[in-house]
């Protein structure tokens, strides 16, 4: 028997408008759970908005309203843009709703009665001017894995670690900037995750091979539990949360994060009254899958499995993590707080239909690197992947059909040469599918439809209906039943492109179990142009309007110091490179070739402990990935992010060269510094060395970075005539003793 499907996809804040990158996994949740029903499983996708915690507090306060009436406003907004782009929940919940009081104060009752919750005393940032403690969100400070400057109290929004607030270097709130904050004791109740470990642990093991977590998700959690567990504290002194049912917490709440992936259960609650423990404590027939960005794996592999396991219930565990990477806009990060980007509610200004936007989004969606919304490329891959491919064959072959022979389609004649192709190309799409790889799924349906548009063109459709008609019709409905095939497949990405496609061919079910059949049978309705080309005066147009419209985007930017440029009259080296150049040890995790380019390797690295980054290469020609791999490097750390034959690479890597003596080829040499912690900034010789984890110098771009000469000499590695330095070490390498660096 077929095991039932939850899906599920991050809830998210109830108190912002989701732009583009924060829809990505909610679309990504829907066409899961699409294919999931369409492919015949029984199944549920459950989605809410996350509404407890400070950051609502603190925006209701400013706005001179309630919590609750904050959250029913922007409850509206969410629920209103998903359902412009055609995501089918099976819920959209609150997390305000009665069933997550519920829920959450007995999952803390039963942790509790396991012996699984300790009380501590503990010092917390507080800002005496409101008479109030500072929780996660509105502590900001500079990180101390990575040096990100505006990293929040609970976790950096950069390097995705989770922080307690204390921990940030620097401390400052933007309720009160330039107020001090004090250290003040409070008393918080807190998961014992270290009593928790090995039942975690275990799980962790099984759970992530069974069932094919992302390999984002496996990394991070393996360097969580590498980390050590500490206990995790879940109450808060607010007054917008869960309140805790135990005497003497009654001025406390419980922390967001402790109840927001009960949402998941309690909207289920919600739905399901009578019989939601049919979905949620029944391992044995429900496999749940969960749809997050990468900034919350650690909350859904470690945290709330604690909670869950803790309980000594049968819950439903996690089965399949699908945890996306990030989507930047343009030239930079999608932001809420700076307005960057396109949200959720001006995409319906443009009057581009929501399949378009999906059909965009999942061609780059940011599977396993993190991508780029550019618009340039958004009009070139509807025009020709969506328009010229797919819709092209879809009009083609039915305009011709009714043209030349009338509405019906009787059972062809197989055509063995395309159905085999087809069948196979069926079965890679389930495929991914089912290990949630919604980006290789839609790829692999772009070729067949390609497939399909080949086969057109070279049988010449238009001679052959004239020499030989009866073999032109067979050939035609073999292709008529390949758009019925697409159109099914097509579905979960865009359903209303879906269902106009089975309109056209008077099907009425969306069932997958059809694929490849050839059933006669069809009847081809009056069809319709399915989309319109994206024309370059929108594109400029759109790409103008969303570039600097927010206000916000424009204050952020005024107060922003330019980057220095590149100096003209010569300033010497070590100058420009205090002040510029930031270089960092970095592991290398990971080296695979680059799907796109022969002499580019992808590297996985750990740039700070517990942090990683991707970055790429043109090492192929050089090195073989086992001679890289496991060794520590050196990274030009503050580069802008850039985008290298559609790969992300946040960063370059330091090889020496030199040309061989017979000056007809380079010799080069990888920098290695396997003997210095990961994380350690190099300096120069006679500076004061800077920490691990110490603040990044700004952001420069390719040009200054080279504009600073970095050089070998007698294998050392030198700016000008001063030496650099890391973790008191000098750098060396062994071939290239003298040559230039970059
Ligand atoms: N609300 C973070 C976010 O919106 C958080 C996710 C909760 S999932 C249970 O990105
Ligand atoms: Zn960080």
């Amino acid at each position: 028997m077929q095991k039932r499907r939850l899906v599920t996809s991050a809830l998210p804040y109830v108190n912002n408008i989701p732009h583009l990158g924060n829809l990505i996994q909610v679309l990504s949740a829907d066409v899961f759970s699409r294919y999931c029903r369409q492919a015949g499983f029984e199944t549920l996708y459950i989605c809410g908005t996350d509404e407890y915690g400070t950051a609502t507090e603190t925006k209701a306060l400013e706005e001179g309203i309630t919590p609750k009436e904050l959250c029913d406003r922007f409850y509206v907004i969410h629920r209103d843009i998903y359902h412009w782009f055609g995501i089918a929940f099976d819920k959209f919940g609150r997390t305000s709703d009665r069933e997550q009081t519920e829920i959450t104060q007995q999952m803390f009752l039963d942790l509790d009665a396991y012996g699984f919750i300790l009380e501590q005393t503990i010092e917390q940032l507080y800002l005496p001017s409101k008479e109030m403690f500072l929780a996660d969100r509105y502590v900001r400070g500079v990180c101390p894995a990575c040096a990100y400057k505006e990293a929040r109290g609970d976790q950096c929004e950069n390097c995705g670690k989770l922080l307690e607030p204390t921990e940030l270097l620097q401390p400052w709130t933007p309720l009160a900037p330039g107020e001090p904050l004090v250290i003040r004791p409070t008393k918080h109740l807190y998961i014992d995750l270290p009593k928790l470990k090995d039942k975690l642990e275990a799980w962790i093991a099984e759970a992530s091979a069974r069932g094919n977590w992302a390999r984002n998700a496996v990394k991070m959690t393996e360097a969580w539990i590498r980390d050590g567990l500490k206990p995790r504290a879940i109450t808060r002194d607010l007054k917008w949360g869960i309140p805790v049912p135990k005497t003497g917490w009654e001025n406390k709440v419980f922390y967001v994060w402790f109840d927001a992936p009960i949402g998941y259960i309690s909207m289920t609650a919600a739905l399901r009254p009578n019989d939601w423990k049919s979905w949620w404590q029944n391992q044995e027939n429900v496999e749940l899958y969960q749809f997050i960005g990468k900034d919350n794996i650690p909350f859904h592999t470690v945290v709330f499995p604690s909670s869950l396991l803790g309980s000594g219930r049968p819950w439903t565990m996690l089965h399949t993590m699908s945890s996306s990477e990030y989507l930047n806009y343009e030239s930079g990060k999608f932001s809420k707080s700076a307005g960057t980007g396109v949200f959720g509610n001006d995409v319906q200004t443009t009057g581009i239909a929501a399949d378009i936007w999906r059909f965009y989004l999942f061609y780059n969606r940011p599977e396993k690197n993190d991508t780029l919304f550019a618009w340039k490329e958004f009009q070139e891959r509807v025009n020709s992947d969506l328009i010229g491919n797919l819709a092209n064959l879809v009009n083609r072959t039915l305009t011709f059909y009714t043209k030349n022979f009338g509405p019906h389609v009787l059972r062809p004649a197989e055509h063995t040469g395309l159905w085999k192709s087809a069948r196979e190309s069926e079965a890679r799409i389930r495929a991914h599918l089912e290990k949630a790889e919604l980006r290789d799924a839609l790829k692999e349906t772009l070729d067949l439809a390609d497939l399909g548009n080949k086969l057109f063109q070279d049988s010449e459709p238009w001679k052959l209906v004239k020499s030989d008609p009866a073999a032109a019709q067979d050939l035609l409905a073999n292709l008529v039943h390949l758009v019925r095939d697409l159109g099914l497949l097509i579905e979960p990405y865009l359903p209303t492109t879906g269902a106009k496609i089975r309109q056209f061919l008077t099907v009425a079910s969306d069932r997958w179990d059809q694929l490849g059949q050839l059933t006669g049978g069809l009847v081809v309705a009056p069809i319709e142009i399915l989309f319109k080309k994206l024309e370059d005066e929108e594109i400029t147009k759109w790409q103008a309007q969303f570039a600097g419209s927010q206000k916000e985007r424009k204050d952020a930017l005024d107060t922003q110091a330019p980057e220095t440029p590149a100096p003209k009259i010569p300033v010497p080296p070590a100058e420009s490179f205090r002040q510029r150049i930031d270089l960092r040890v970095a592991k290398i995790l990971e080296v695979r070739q680059h799907p796109a380019a022969d002499k580019l390797y992808i590297e996985l690295l750990e740039t700070a402990p517990g942090v990683t980054s991707q970055i790429v290469s043109g090492l192929a020609p050089y090195y073989k990935p086992e001679e890289l791999a496991g060794h520590h490097i050196l990274l030009a750390a503050n580069l802008k992010p850039a985008k290298l034959r559609g790969e992300m690479s946040n960063g370059m890597l330091l090889a020496a060269s030199r040309l061989s003596p017979t000056g007809d080829k380079e010799i080069v040499e990888v920098i290695f510094a396997d003997d210095i912690a990961v994380g350690t900034p190099l300096d120069l010789e006679g500076d004061a060395p800077r920490a691990v984890g110490s603040e990044l110098k700004p952001q420069i771009s390719i040009d200054t970075f080279f504009a600073t000469p970095l050089r070998m000499e007698g294998g050392q590695l030198v700016t000008g005539e001063v030496a650099l330095k890391a973790g008191g070490k000098g750098l060396k390498t062994s071939k290239v003793l003298n040559g230039e660096v970059g």
